[in-house]
């Protein structure tokens, strides 16, 4: 199934006065408080976030997983989900693969059938956390820290490998995430763990293509539960400032202890222009992979804030990769990454409106009533008619969940592709 300008047009037909009201409104409101508000449209509407290839299908957890029915089965279906998901929000101009869970079999089919929905091959993702058929070592006790040098270096090969795929793809980037830890004190020993780690990446970055970056992902525990060698993002600096100016920092939302103060992280990083990559997601708890914005929206604003200062003030940072890295155990996964793609946007938009200058001066003040009045005063503004505006100046639906079930597309894909059908991936 594919969506196409026409049949959004009349779904959009629905709400359009009422959005134009609005839209009018908050255009009024804004622009008497100094704000540009056509330039803030153009940035919402570049800016673009990447879906996973293993989130268009159910995610599950160890203890089940609840199928849905019509999950893309092959690479091909997933860009089309993408696709489509993409035709309504205007913001998933991308696809992150995950090999080797999504290996193209034709590349120039698959290049071909991603430009016809007008989507990009971003960063490519390696797997050294499963031992996959037929490999000669095992990852059971680590891939680029393993004690075992071919271990290690089956690891590493694979990461050269994933690099190869996506440069026929036209990826710039290859996202390194190590499962890479241990279960128990005494089972490993930190310090070597760290150091073959380190030669292990430095060997991979030495084979990178010149225009390519490496992102180094940390996490603090999961799946091991005493130790993870790159924990946090601290270690993962070092590793990317010894590998070279290629190599960053990719933080990870759910991959904090609870309240770790993650916009700080942000800040740090890009004021070292090491934030190389992003990972949106929101939890609770932990690596919970929950909907963006569904459980911290305000935690999600302070963060974009730190994103949106650092794209402004720190030309040494690259411009980040974007991408939504969640599981969607209980929801249809298409709806599940419209609404992170609505959440990322609207933080996005909320801190767009933040007054920078005036903040700086109530900064040097030490005004702290007033510094919280500017954060708050964004926050609380509803920036919908923003982002609608932005989906309809692309091309896209007014309201993407409301268009999606208008148009009954899981329907129709359950149509097309059987109840049964299963996604690879997670
Ligand atoms: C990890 C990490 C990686 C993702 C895998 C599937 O927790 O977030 O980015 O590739 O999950
Ligand atoms: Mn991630
Ligand atoms: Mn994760």
């Amino acid at each position: 199934m594919r969506i196409d300008k026409n049949q959004l047009g009349d779904t959009n037909k629905k709400g359009i006065t009422e959005h134009n009201q609005h839209y009018d409104f908050l255009g009024y409101t804004l622009t008497k408080k100094g704000k540009d508000v056509n330039a803030i449209v153009k940035k919402l509407q570049d800016f673009q976030v990447a879906i996973p290839s293993w989130a268009l299908g159910a995610g599950g957890t160890r203890f089940g997983r609840f199928g849905f029915q019509g999950e893309p089965s092959s690479l091909e279906l997933k860009i089309d989900d993408v696709g489509l998901i993409h035709s309504l929000t205007q913001t998933a101009g991308a696809i992150s693969l995950h090999i080797p869970w999504d290996v193209p079999t034709d590349y120039n089919a698959i290049k071909d059938l991603a430009n016809s929905h007008d989507i990009l091959f971003d960063a490519v993702n390696s797997n050294t956390f499963q031992d996959q058929k037929n490999s000669k070592e095992s990852y059971k006790f680590g891939s680029l820290s393993n004690t075992s040098k071919s271990a290690r270096e089956q690891a590493v090969t694979h990461n050269i490998e994933v690099v190869k795929i996506g440069e026929k793809l036209g990826s710039k980037s290859l996202t390194v995430w190590l499962a890479d830890g241990s279960n128990f004190p005494g089972q490993t020993n930190f310090q070597s763990a760290l150091q073959n780690t380190e030669d292990s990446l430095k060997n991979i970055y030495k084979t990178l293509p010149e225009d390519w970056k490496m992102f180094i992902e940390y996490k603090p525990y999961e799946p091991n539960f005493y130790s993870t060698v790159i924990q946090d993002w601290g270690t993962s600096f070092m590793l990317a400032n010894a590998c070279g100016e290629k190599a960053y920092t990719l933080v990870d939302l759910g991959h904090h202890l609870p309240n770790t103060n993650i916009e700080q992280i942000v800040s740090t990083l890009m004021l070292k222009g090491k934030l190389g990559g992003f990972h949106f997601n929101d939890s609770k708890y932990g690596d919970d992979d929950l909907t963006v914005g569904s459980v911290k929206p305000y935690a999600l604003f302070l963060i974009f804030n730190a994103l949106v200062y650092g794209m402004e003030n720190n030309p040494q940072n690259p411009y980040p990769a974007w991408m939504i890295d969640a599981s969607h155990n209980i929801k249809d996964p298409l709806e599940d990454l419209i609404q992170s793609l609505e959440a990322i946007q609207e933080a996005h938009a909320k801190a767009l409106l933040v007054d920078q200058k005036l903040l700086l001066k109530a900064q040097l003040n030490h005004d702290v009533v007033k510094c919280q009045e500017i954060l708050q005063d964004a926050y609380r503004t509803d920036v919908r008619p923003l982002l609608q505006k932005a989906r309809l100046n692309r091309g896209g639906a007014l309201s993407p969940i409301d268009a999606y079930r208008s148009l009954k597309v899981r329907e129709n894909l359950i149509k097309e592709r059987g109840a049964n059908s299963v996604a690879s991936g997670l």
